[in-house]
């Protein structure tokens, strides 16, 4: 996982730091992360912003004798990119049902993103979650849009053993929604996760609709679904789905599939929240806590 990413910025450290670390070869060696970053998906502000940071503690902790400047270097950018990604509210979604839960009250997740991000996949990942966390959970099935949405998550339901609340294709996501809700209410169940229908961010019409099922809805956490392998293409969706609805967090999809890991740093970075899972793979085990330490960790090659 990420292995393009610490790849490149393991090559920039060699290149910069077989040179003794001066101003001249500083500012290079700062040039020469941007680049790799930038390659690797992370936007440009971002990639910025963390050669920005990194410049500032080289300089900030500069004695006049740099031993390891290697490590040095590495260390910079780990702290840096550790910055970036730490967020200012982070969230768990198991921690944050177990509060509910005391207080009697569901919580209510909705999952949103372009078709094919894996928003249905992801959602049924996190069903198994919090079933075997011992929470019952129901499921609202948003995507009333797309051929064969239905039937793919009632086939998760079965497996799972979790109620579906649906209506036909073409109903009002947002009707079904309020309904799946009020059944957890009456039944006091603990968890409502929403699907939603694959939408293009450029689609006016339904991002409305979005708006809608979150006005009618009030869920608790409006979760971004990103796929990882689309790059910057996920952090420009992520971007209109925060404006659109204001997301509480990102959960990114595919990245057993070894992409850059740059879209994980854009996102957190510019949306402001948290990328809070990490999806590897399409079995129902295959969803990882994403923690930025670990993450900055697999960036910075420790040879
Ligand atoms: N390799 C891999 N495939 C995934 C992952 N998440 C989802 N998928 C696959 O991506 C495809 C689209 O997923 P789906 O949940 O239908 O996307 P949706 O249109 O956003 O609901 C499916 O073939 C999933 O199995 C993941 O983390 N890793
Ligand atoms: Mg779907």
């Amino acid at each position: 996982m990420f292995d393009k990413l610490r790849g490149a910025i393991d090559s920039a450290v060699t290149k910069a730091t077989t040179k003794e670390l001066s101003e001249k070869n500083l500012a290079d060696a700062v040039w020469e992360l941007q680049m790799v970053l930038i390659q690797n998906d992370v936007a440009v502000e971002v990639a910025e912003h963390i050669c920005d940071l990194t410049k500032e503690k080289i300089l900030g902790t500069r004695t006049g004798r740099l031993d390891n400047i290697s490590k040095f270097f590495k260390t910079a950018i780990h702290e840096s990119i550790l910055e970036v990604l730490t967020p200012e509210h982070p969230i768990d979604p198991i921690e944050f049902a177990t509060e509910k839960k005391k207080k009697g009250e569901p919580t209510t997740i909705l999952f949103v993103g372009i078709n094919g991000t894996g928003k249905t996949t992801t959602l049924a990942k996190l069903a198994s979650v919090f079933k075997d966390k011992g929470f019952t959970v129901v499921i609202a099935a948003g995507d009333t849009f797309r051929a064969g949405s239905i039937e793919q998550l009632e086939k998760h339901a079965e497996i799972l053993d979790i109620r579906v609340i649906k209506q036909d294709y073409g109903s009002d996501a947002a009707a079904i929604a309020y309904d799946a809700i009020a059944h957890a209410k009456a039944r006091h169940i603990d968890i409502v996760l929403i699907d939603s229908a694959g939408r293009m961010q450029s689609n006016k019409n339904l991002l409305e609709e979005m708006k809608k099922i979150v006005r009618v809805a009030e869920p608790d956490l409006k979760i971004f679904v990103g796929d990882a392998l689309a790059g910057n293409d996920a952090l420009s969706q992520a971007k209109e789905f925060h404006k659109a609805i204001g997301i509480d967090g990102a959960i990114l999809t595919k990245v057993d599939a070894d992409p850059s890991g740059g879209a994980a740093l854009s996102i957190a970075f510019v949306t402001g929240r948290p990328v809070i899972y990490v999806g590897v793979g399409q079995n129902y085990a295959d969803l990882r806590r994403f923690d930025p330490d670990w993450f900055a960790q697999r960036l910075i090659a420790d040879n």
